[in-house]
């Protein structure tokens, strides 16, 4: 855990932030600012930086991450629709928060491409 990162103190239950799902490796839970009607992030436990910093041991993560993804849309009836799941990843893919994440957003038409 990296104690300057907001991201490591969500997942450590500090602020009794509401998981939309946990398990052993990720959390998910609603972004502060959304983009869609559905928009969530999930992120592993463990601090890793960006997706540029993660490496041949981050494999079932990495797949665990999108998976639950896959799963939080189903259960919210978007599979269907469609959703987008994003890693921005460094300044020029708009990555804000370093703590490596997915924005799963979904529930309207996503324009392609993006800004
Ligand atoms: P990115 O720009 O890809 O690094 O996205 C970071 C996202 O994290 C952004 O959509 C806003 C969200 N965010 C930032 N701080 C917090 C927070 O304290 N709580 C929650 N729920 N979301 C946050």
């Amino acid at each position: 855990m990296d104690t300057s990162c907001i991201f490591c103190k969500i997942a450590s239950g500090a602020f009794g932030t509401a998981f939309v799902h946990e398990d052993d490796a990720v959390v998910a839970f609603e972004d502060l600012n959304p983009q869609a009607p559905h928009h969530v992030l999930i992120i592993p436990r463990e601090h890793v930086v960006s997706l540029s910093s993660a490496s041949d041991a981050h494999d079932a993560m990495l797949s665990r991450l999108l998976r639950v993804a896959a799963k939080i849309a189903s259960e919210r009836g978007i599979a269907e629709s469609g959703y987008r799941a994003v890693i921005n990843t460094g300044p020029d893919g708009g990555q804000s928060v370093f703590h490596l994440h997915v924005h799963l957003l979904g529930g309207r038409p996503l324009a392609w491409p993006p800004g």
